[in-house]
């Protein structure tokens, strides 16, 4: 019976204007709080995903040259990569490749991959004819063609001043999409 008149009485029939105005109010405080830390989550996930391909690409790089003596190239001297990196990049994807000529009459003549690229990367790649970093700027590959175990001064377009003691080294512009700024991204 009691139970009955206390719903019956109205004094709480649902939230008043007021209160739906308050709890608008704490979710837009939540969300102001919330929303430049998801940023910054996703920034960092963008950076590591970055760095990982980064990664995958020297070892792939490193992979090939174990397999055929030689980088997916034919110059010998040291040179970057940057705006045409599909040249490079394409014979580890086994992508347009001269797999089935002869003997070093292709760059993959093996028909081997070398590089798994995420779905959306690989898809981006072959739109782009590029491979780009998460902000859309190719990555800069430097590679010792010369075999001398390091990547001569001046190879990189940005950000090299010395010679590095590396076979290949990979860099990228960073999230400003700038050249030679603190978030620039690199290898070495
Ligand atoms: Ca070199
Ligand atoms: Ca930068």
């Amino acid at each position: 019976m009691r139970k009955t008149s206390d719903r019956g009485c109205g004094s709480r029939a649902g939230f008043t204007l007021i209160e739906l105005l308050v709890v608008i109010g704490i979710i837009g405080i939540l969300a102001s709080l919330l929303i430049p830390a998801l940023n910054v989550a996703f920034r960092k996930a963008e950076m590591n995903q970055a760095r990982q391909l980064m990664k995958d690409l020297q070892g792939a790089f490193t992979e090939y040259y174990k397999e055929y003596d030689r980088f997916s190239v034919y110059s010998k001297s040291d040179k970057s990569y940057a705006a045409g990196n599909a040249e490079v990049v394409k014979p580890l994807l086994n992508v347009d490749t001269d797999a089935g000529k002869g003997k070093n009459q292709g760059v993959n003549y093996k028909g081997m991959v070398f590089l798994e690229l995420e779905s959306k990367v690989r898809e981006a790649f072959d739109k782009d004819k590029v491979l780009n970093d998460p902000w859309g700027t190719p990555y800069e590959i430097g590679l010792d063609l010369n075999r001398d175990d390091k990547v001569e001064k001046g190879t990189l377009a940005h950000n090299q001043t010395k010679d590095l003691k590396f076979k290949v080294v990979v860099q990228s512009a960073g999230p400003d999409k700038t050249w030679e700024t603190k978030d620039d991204i690199m290898t070495w």
